[in-house]
């Protein structure tokens, strides 16, 4: 198939209530672990790239990879600009032909954020390009902090409903309580579902949670056998990630899960093969271990069989 939009894959989700992943490309296997999943899963998927994967692989490539990927099957499959940063980059994606952004201009204040937000919406939605922005900081929240400073990282749901509606935006991430990387929770893994569900209901459109990697057990323990060190790493648990789901939840962004898998195979392999010079011989297996991650997710998020 030819690549379609991220809001024509998670307008079924939101409908029935499942999620699908947006899995994050560092390079090329990282792709193909995505297709191969998807294809053993029967999964849509939501291709994600951020500004450093363009900076590393360039736009172009990035998008003829993905779309020979998506040719080659019959899997619904969007190219999604990851933290979109200012217009420029939002440009570069979709003249190279990326069929969804996020421009994240959440650290902005409101009205600014609205104003920017509003101008990609202006340019993408004719293309058909859909839009993601962001509101709040991805920050995780301490259980004893006081209710403003809460609200002062937090999403707030009256504002995400008159920017919604103001923006035109097709899905929204709201900040609550996670954050990028390995090291998401001090205490115990706690986010905020009640705002979530205001927001949710306050909205009705498909939600978006960043910074959702799960720090797999295995995936972790290889990691630290072979000499790695991930002490304190702490991601969301998949029971918390099913409830973020049923609170209106359809988009869950993954890239260090997927990271981690690769780099924990590598080390593994290095360490044990050690006359191998074929790089074939080290990123083949460390791919297929990244496909095991991946199909284990789409079981969790419900994406699997949804194609
Ligand atoms: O948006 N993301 C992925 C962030 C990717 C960052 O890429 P660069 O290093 O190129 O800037 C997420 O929300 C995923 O969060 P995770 O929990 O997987 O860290
Ligand atoms: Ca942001
Ligand atoms: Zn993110």
């Amino acid at each position: 198939m030819s690549l379609i939009s991220a809001k024509d894959i998670l307008e079924d989700a939101n409908k029935k209530r499942y999620a699908v992943g947006a899995f994050n490309i560092n390079n090329m296997e990282f792709l193909q672990a995505i297709f191969e999943a998807a294809q053993s899963e029967n999964s849509p998927i939501i291709i994600a790239a951020s500004e450093g994967a363009i900076k590393y692989a360039g736009a172009e490539m990035l998008v003829a990879m993905t779309r020979t990927l998506a040719q080659n099957s019959k899997l619904p499959v969007a190219l999604h600009l990851d933290h979109g940063s200012n217009l420029n980059a939002v440009l570069i994606a979709i003249k190279a032909g990326f069929t969804s952004v996020m421009i994240d201009a959440s650290h902005f204040p409101y009205e600014e954020n609205l104003k920017i937000t509003k101008q990609i919406v202006n340019i993408c939605h004719p293309l058909g390009i859909s839009v993601e922005a962001e509101l709040g900081r991805l920050k995780g929240v301490e259980d004893n902090i006081s209710v403003a400073e809460r609200d002062a990282v937090l999403v707030n749901p009256t504002e995400a409903k008159d920017f919604v509606g103001s923006s035109g935006i097709d899905f929204l991430a709201p900040a609550i309580g996670t954050s990028h990387g390995a090291f998401k929770f001090k205490g115990e893994p706690k986010l905020d579902f009640e705002r979530l569900k205001k927001v949710k209901e306050l909205t009705g459109i498909p939600l978006v949670l960043h910074g959702a990697s799960s720090v797999p057990e295995e995936a972790s323990k290889k990691f630290e056998e072979f000499g790695g060190n991930l002490k304190g790493a702490k991601g969301v648990p998949f029971e918390v990630l099913k409830e973020a789901i049923k609170c209106g939840i359809n988009k869950v962004n993954t890239d260090t899960d997927l990271r981690i898998a690769f780099l924990a195979k590598i080390r593994e392999s290095v360490a044990l093969d050690k006359s191998q010079i074929d790089p074939r011989k080290i990123f083949g297996p460390a791919k297929e271990y990244v496909v095991e991650v991946i199909k284990e997710r789409m079981k969790v998020l419900g994406s699997s069989g949804r194609a």
